[in-house]
């Protein structure tokens, strides 16, 4: 089986979201909706019966399976087996009639799947199409190894012809990089002066970026498993070397540690894959591929074997040379001693399934991660290397990578919000200087509605929530924002757009303004000042298309968030 290929749109590793594939319809390429919270009534049998499997042309099965990929596979899995959305494999998917899938596909469920009809992402004929191939076997993808990373991989500056010191004037550490999804693009901006750098082909929807340890770099990753290098030295950003690891990815980190053990600062890089189930090293500089560790194993309750345990959340430890690895399947975390490739040491944490997203305390030591379909946040110590509890917050705890921030009555303590639904969670995150509230739930307010992220900074006052997945009319379109200092007087919500929809907050360095995303097929920044909460500025441009995060060099390096 070809590995190029095996997704349209992601042929050559530039997939360019706004050209539709051969004999896509009309739509294809709008803007893609949080496909996360997904298809759950699909998973629950029907007492109707089904017919014969479908039959679908070559290219129709195609289109479908770009379609998958683009919308389904990041809740089921490639495999069809489920984590955020429930196991949808042609066994099950069989016990329903086409009508029914059609129809749950078209409205959504109030379980948290988006109605891809109703919202205009999907048409009646591509709808009917996905409930047919939902009752087809799903393919598997083919697997990638070295040979097929290297093929792909770039060099397009060799670190000799890197310049050895900025060539422009501009405050590195107050750059911003952002994400323009369905362009397939990354767009880099001088925090200081707000002016667009310049703008770099990345991956399909690419997901994140990632500072460098020493903020020179942005790594980025896109959905198709591309990763890019890009060089803040330059004049204008540039790509200076990039790889395809994967077939679908969402994570890339960076080595960061400095100290007894070494100094791995800009040396290596990790990008975690969704397909195949694998966590690829390279070498931090030039991105050449070195070593390939597959994560299929066994869940970690029922020691079952999982054939595709997909990674999920990766930091880089402070206290250590290691990746801490969140293996959403199953439920491990993986501390990645990178420090000697050869022979490999890796500590398996027994933690939940199925986990998601997440990032350090304040202190740096203990990493908070969503276990969103238990409803629980779990609270690993990468300086002891031990799991150290898990709690119940809400619907679908969703934290990004969360926020810290010391509370007047309780101390230090962190937040998530909820996929599920419009709740802001505050547990202490102390445990040595204030143990008797530490991992225990110690506040929560209402937000605006279901969102995905919330952010705060050690020199604000404010904690920012958006509300993105609401369905109530113009609900994401709002902001609501929590006083540290009161709390309990609940949010300040305000409507900061009149299209599109807000998503994602990331402060400058510092921490004296907030800038976030109206994600629309022509979108937005909006750039607040943190103390009055007053918009100070909106850039509006043709190439701002479907801005959604973004990352501050500063602020990325050190896990200030
Ligand atoms: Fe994300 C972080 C996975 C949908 C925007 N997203 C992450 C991380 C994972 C993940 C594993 C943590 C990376 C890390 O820290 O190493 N996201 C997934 C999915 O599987 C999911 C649910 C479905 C999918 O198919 O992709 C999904 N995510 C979305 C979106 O729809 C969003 C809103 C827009 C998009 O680009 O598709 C989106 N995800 C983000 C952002 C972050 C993120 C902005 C980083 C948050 C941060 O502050 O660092």
């Amino acid at each position: 089986m070809q590995v190029a290929g095996w997704f349209p749109g992601a042929r050559d590793g530039r997939a360019d979201r706004a050209a539709p594939r051969r004999g896509a319809p009309p739509g294809m390429g709008r803007v893609a909706g949080f496909v996360c919270a997904a298809l759950v009534a699909l998973g629950a049998a029907s007492s109707a019966g089904a017919g014969a499997t479908p039959q679908l042309s070559d290219e129709a099965f195609e289109q479908a399976k770009f379609i998958y990929f683009d919308r389904c596979s990041g809740c089921h899995g490639a495999l069809r087996k489920g984590a955020t959305g429930p196991n949808i494999t042609d066994e099950t998917m069989t016990k329903q009639t086409l009508a029914k899938l059609e129809k749950t596909i078209y409205e959504g469920t109030d379980a948290g799947m988006p109605g891809w009809g109703r919202t205009g992402e999907l048409t009646r004929g591509e709808t009917e199409l996905m409930a047919k191939y939902l009752q087809m076997p799903a393919p598997v993808p083919p697997e990638m190894g070295l040979k097929e990373m290297k093929a792909a991989h770039k060099l397009h500056v060799p670190v000799a012809q890197r310049p050895l010191k900025p060539l422009h004037k501009r405050n590195i550490d107050n750059l911003f990089g952002f994400i323009l999804r369905d362009a397939g693009k990354g767009a880099i901006i001088d925090g200081d002066t707000k002016e667009l750098m310049g703008i770099v082909d990345t991956g399909f929807a690419v997901h994140i970026f990632r500072a460098s340890g020493t903020g020179r770099y942005f790594y980025t990753i896109g959905r198709d498993g591309k990763v890019s290098l890009i060089d803040l030295y330059e004049e204008k950003p540039r790509v200076v070397a990039e790889g395809r690891v994967c077939l679908d990815a969402r994570s890339v980190e960076v080595s960061k540690y400095k100290g007894p053990k070494g100094d791995f600062v800009d040396k290596l890089a990790v990008v975690g894959c969704y397909w195949p189930p694998q966590l690829v090293v390279m070498d931090g500089q030039t991105l050449e591929p070195l070593k390939v560790v597959s994560t299929r194993s066994s869940t970690y309750d029922t020691n079952e074997y999982h054939p595709e345990p997909r990674v999920a959340t990766i930091v880089a430890s402070h206290a250590d040379p290691e990746w801490v690895v969140a293996i959403k399947e199953t439920g491990l975390i993986w501390l990645v001693d990178y420090s000697d490739l050869k022979n490999l040491r890796m500590t398996q944490i027994e933690a939940e399934r199925f986990l998601h997203d997440g990032g350090f305390d304040a202190s740096g030591r203990y990493l908070l991660i969503a276990a969103n379909m238990r409803d629980q946040m779990v609270v690993v110590d990468t300086k002891e290397k031990k799991f150290v509890t898990k709690f119940e917050t809400g619907v679908k705890p969703h934290p990004g990578r969360g926020a810290n921030w010391i509370d007047p009555e309780y101390g230090p303590v962190s937040a998530t919000t909820h996929l599920g639904e419009g709740l802001i969670t505050v547990f202490g995150s102390d445990p040595a200087g204030h143990p008797e509230h530490a991992w225990k739930i110690v506040r929560d307010e209402e937000t605006g509605g279901p969102g995905l992220f919330l952010k705060t900074h050690p020199k604000s006052n404010h904690i920012w929530t958006d509300a993105t997945l609401s369905k109530e009319e113009g609900a994401n379109q709002k902001i609501c924002v929590f006083r540290k200092d009161d709390f309990d007087a609940g949010a300040n919500c305000w409507k900061a757009t009149d299209h599109g929809k807000i998503v994602h907050f990331e402060y400058n360095k510092a921490g004296d303004e907030v800038w976030t995303s109206v994600w629309d097929k022509q979108g937005e920044i909006i750039i607040y000042d943190d103390k009055t909460l007053k918009e100070k500025q909106r850039i509006a441009a043709d190439w701002l298309v479907t801005p959604t995060g973004k990352w501050n060099v500063y602020n990325t390096v050190h896990d200030i968030y």
